[in-house]
């Protein structure tokens, strides 16, 4: 047999790996002014069920800030925390079910945390009351965040999924499809962010922070 003839024979008994279906959508704000920049994630959770891949991440402390202040992650993953500032920081939350305290670190240190239960964490620095973040721990490993106009897209394997919308300023917002052989037509998902508030959260202890925290020049 000839050599290309026994080659094109073996790459043609190869399967190939299943196309992604391209699956775009549009989440609506309702009370977000225009130009404000919320961080809102789009999910797919697969409903014929499906490997979850965990990944390693990073939230880092810089300027007495977490960044990215909202971090979505597929259950499983890992998450290294640098401290980045040239002072003291503490990460802790008292999210359920699994509530954690990183302790104090210098500057120039990092922790590494890995989060084995999908929930969503709000967490804190015990010296900085301003400095807040969200983990948000995801059954999926289809994850990507809305543009500002909220648009999306995920690239999906066939199969029904959930699409779910999610900011820390509305309830989530889901619809369920089919990924066929072309890309659905998803209809829109609202995030209705009117009745947000602002959050308030107490130290690590569960007390208010001493006022003394409270003056960004003295901290
Ligand atoms: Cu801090």
């Amino acid at each position: 047999m000839k050599r290309w003839l026994a080659l094109l024979l073996v790459l043609l008994a190869v399967p190939l790996p299943a196309r992604a279906v391209p699956v775009s959508g549009h989440v609506r704000f309702v009370g977000r002014a225009p130009g404000v920049s919320v961080p809102t994630i789009v999910y797919a959770e697969a409903l014929d069920g499906g490997r979850v891949q965990p990944g390693q991440f990073k939230m880092t402390q810089s300027n007495k800030t977490f960044m990215p202040h909202v971090l979505a992650i597929p259950v499983g993953s890992t998450v290294n925390f640098p401290n980045d500032d040239l002072i003291f920081h503490n990460v802790f939350s008292l999210s359920r079910p699994n509530p954690f305290d990183l302790g104090l670190y210098r500057a120039g240190a990092a922790k590494d945390r890995s989060f084995t239960t999908a929930a969503t964490y709000r967490v804190f620095c015990n010296i900085h009351p301003q400095m807040s973040a969200i983990i948000l721990v995801l059954p999926t490993s289809y994850i990507v965040e809305a543009d500002n106009n909220g648009n999306y897209r995920l690239d999906l394997p066939a199969g029904r999924y959930r699409i779910t919308a999610w900011s820390e300023r509305a309830q989530p917002s889901s619809v369920e499809l089919s990924a066929g052989s072309g890309a659905p037509a998803v209809p829109d998902l609202t995030l209705d962010e009117t009745q947000f508030a602002g959050v308030q959260h107490k130290n690590k202890f569960g007390q208010d922070y001493p006022k003394s925290a409270y003056d960004p020049k003295k901290n």
